[in-house]
């Protein structure tokens, strides 16, 4: 989006208003923040001063672009009704509406719209690791879609838990009970949204190992916008990045650009924001950048990095706004398809509108990505990309590319752009291939990790294997055992999620 990339030149030359702020989920420097389950309350219970705050205390600056809401964890409860718990801020203890479990959170209509004012997306996140979130029917899962869409999105009903306050979308965070409906409620969720007047996300957050048991089947069925892929509590996490035979971006790159029916679908790379945020997978705010980096430059389905939560983030020393910072530079607004350390390619300076040849420089299509310095024809001008570039047309609103001016038939001057730098489409096979065997990931994976880690560790090793209901199921008490807050089952799950230990 023009107005964020350009924040800085905007805010300078006094054109600063809020209604031009739009979140852009075509970037590659979002930042995407879980908030609602306190984990650092939940794993520092006496340092009160830093548990969740509000929601709109997360959206003083720019940090963070995207809130899922977590979560809304059961989904048929009394009075058939969902339920939703934000722990500390809000849940069923805090007052729901009569005959039913479902809180009643009006209070957060403000900060919601307030954060919305500020550019930012705030959608609702199903799941959470709880087996309260499934659905045994297509139609049931299209009912329910219904039902999300009157409580909390463009619909209408007497029991909206935000009132008037309107949510971005739904994500689907679904780590238990397996694929059933889920692809005929997004379908549902979609259709309420196509007639709508603005538009409305739907993401999703599979755990690393691919394809993931639960949302494999409707992550290659239904279109989304983004997927946060939790690159932690797995051997595929972040700590094994320098593993080529365990991270496995590359894998998700590939999805996106083969077998998603969304082509353009975003791939962030989820990350826990402390070393207590989740049982594995945490790296310093450096290591994380780099990675960031690097993986932006080597895949362009990149979209920016999703955190495990907000509470955690601030704790540790705005972890959501270095990675913001680091996100924005080296590439900025547009990215870079450089990896930390190499020489940017040079990009012309040439400011002034010049006519250029057009002679052997192919039309700019929407799904390639381009280099900083790339020259493309299109609207019968050259253009040449000011830093890498997908799916921005030249003149577009990100600003990606300069125009050079009408085609001509002369043979341009090289003072114009000295450099041919030709496009290159983003190699995504690379770390694909070299995907370790299940049997490598078994040995890494079984370290001393309780039960939930187990688990996924186990998911890992038979990706044939789907469905891991069974395996989830049989170890539902156990995870209890992890709850450190004594609370019930549900809530311990759903703590869980990204507190595996
Ligand atoms: C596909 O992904 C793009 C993000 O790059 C998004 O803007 C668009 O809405 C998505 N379409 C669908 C159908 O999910
Ligand atoms: C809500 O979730 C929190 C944190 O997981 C948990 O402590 C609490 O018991 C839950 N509340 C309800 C009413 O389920
Ligand atoms: C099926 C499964 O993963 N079971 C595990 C549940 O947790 C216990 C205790 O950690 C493990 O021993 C089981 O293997």
């Amino acid at each position: 989006m023009t107005f964020l990339k350009h924040l800085g030149l905007v805010a300078s030359s006094g054109l600063l208003a809020l209604q031009a702020l739009a979140f852009d989920n075509g970037r590659n420097d979002n930042v995407a923040v879980y908030w609602g389950q306190n984990s650092y309350g939940a794993t520092h219970g006496s340092d009160t001063a830093n548990w969740q705050k509000a929601l709109s205390a997360y959206c003083q600056d720019d940090a963070i672009d995207a809130i899922p809401l977590a979560f809304m964890n059961v989904f048929f409860s009394t009075g058939g009704l969902p339920e939703i718990n934000f722990s500390s801020t809000c849940s069923a203890n805090s007052g729901v509406f009569s005959g039913t479990n479902l809180a009643n959170c009006q209070f957060l209509a403000a900060d919601i719209k307030a954060c919305q004012a500020r550019g930012k997306i705030i959608t609702l996140s199903l799941g959470g690791a709880t087996g309260a979130a499934t659905f045994s029917s297509d139609a049931q899962a299209q009912t329910f879609a219904d039902t999300i869409w009157n409580l909390f999105l463009g619909g209408s009903s007497s029991t909206r838990p935000f009132g008037d306050a309107v949510l971005d979308g739904v994500d689907l965070d679904i780590e238990g009970g397996g694929s059933t409906g889920y692809a005929a409620f997004v379908t549902r969720i979609r259709s309420h949204a196509s007639g709508a007047s603005k538009k409305y996300y739907v993401t999703a957050a599979p755990q690393c190992p691919f394809p993931d048991g639960n949302l494999g089947a409707v992550l290659n069925a239904v279109g989304f916008d983004a997927v946060y892929v939790q690159f932690y509590n797995n051997f595929c996490g972040l700590n094994n990045f320098n593993n080529p035979n365990a991270w496995n971006f590359a894998q998700w790159d590939n999805w996106a650009k083969t077998q998603s029916p969304n082509r353009s679908v975003k791939i962030y790379i989820g990350a826990p924001a402390s070393s207590t945020a989740a049982g594995s997978g945490f790296v310093d705010i450096n290591t994380l950048s780099n990675i960031a980096r690097t993986t932006r430059s080597q895949f362009s389905s990149f979209g920016g990095v999703m955190l495990w939560d907000a509470s955690q983030a601030v704790a540790n020393g705005r972890y959501d706004l270095a990675i913001k910072n680091a996100l924005r530079s080296g590439g900025g607004g547009g990215g870079t398809t450089t990896p930390p350390g190499t020489t940017p390619p040079a990009t012309t300076t040439t400011s002034t509108p010049v006519s250029g040849s057009c002679a052997g420089v192919a039309t700019w299509q929407s799904n390639i990505a381009y280099n900083g310095g790339s020259q493309v024809v299109y609207n019968g001008h050259l253009w040449v990309a000011k830093w890498w570039s997908q799916a921005d047309a030249p003149g577009g609103p990100a600003g990606d590319w300069t125009d050079m001016g009408a085609c001509t038939s002369r043979v341009a001057t090289s003072s114009v752009h000295a450099q041919t730098v030709k496009a290159t489409v983003k190699a995504t096979s690379v770390k694909t291939a070299s995907t370790a065997p299940a049997a490598t990931k078994v040995s890494v994976a079984a370290s001393p990790v309780k039960t939930v880690e187990s688990a996924a560790a186990s998911k890992t090793a038979q990706p044939s294997a789907v469905k891991t209901t069974s395996k989830t199921d049989s170890n539902k008490t156990t995870e209890n055992d992890d709850d450190k807050d004594g609370q019930k089952a549900p809530a311990a799950r759903r703590f869980s999620r990204f507190f595996r230990f």
